[in-house]
């Protein structure tokens, strides 16, 4: 009885793990072809702008982080912005954002033509092990 409710348990997290690491949440929630973007992770207020308009595959991109002034200080001299597709593994395309100013970080990046013609990306800011906010927008063609 006992150990039957155990593997029951275990199954459970199993299935937990699994539905986390699959990635199924591939939802936009960022136009940034239109604007900027902002998300909260933990007491930051992000905000993701990336230029030129609109965004497209293959061309040189500037990606500006800003935090709001609520936000708490960072003083973190550099920033990494993960670039991916939710539920395929592109490679790994990280773009340094250097701190140009006061809570604000700015890089240049590409992002690749998916072979598939997906244009789901997700731009993910490695705030720290725990504030991971993500951006999930489609890029142009
Ligand atoms: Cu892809």
């Amino acid at each position: 009885m006992k150990k039957g409710l155990l593997s029951g348990f275990s199954m459970f997290l199993l299935l937990l793990l699994f539905g986390c690491s699959g990635g199924t949440k591939a939802e936009v929630d960022c136009d940034p072809h239109a604007g900027p973007c902002t998300k909260e992770a933990g007491e930051y207020v992000i905000t993701l702008d990336v230029a030129p308009k609109p965004v497209f595959h293959m061309k040189e991109l500037t990606f500006d982080v800003t935090f709001s002034e609520k936000s708490p200080p960072i003083e973190s001299e550099s920033l990494l912005l993960d670039l991916s597709m939710p539920g395929m593994d592109m490679g790994k395309n990280q773009v340094t954002l250097e701190k140009t100013g006061n809570n604000r970080y700015s890089g240049n990046g590409i992002i690749v033509k998916c072979p598939s013609g997906r244009t789901l990306w997700r731009a993910t800011v490695l705030l720290s092990e725990n504030l991971k906010p993500t951006f999930t927008f489609n890029v142009r063609d």
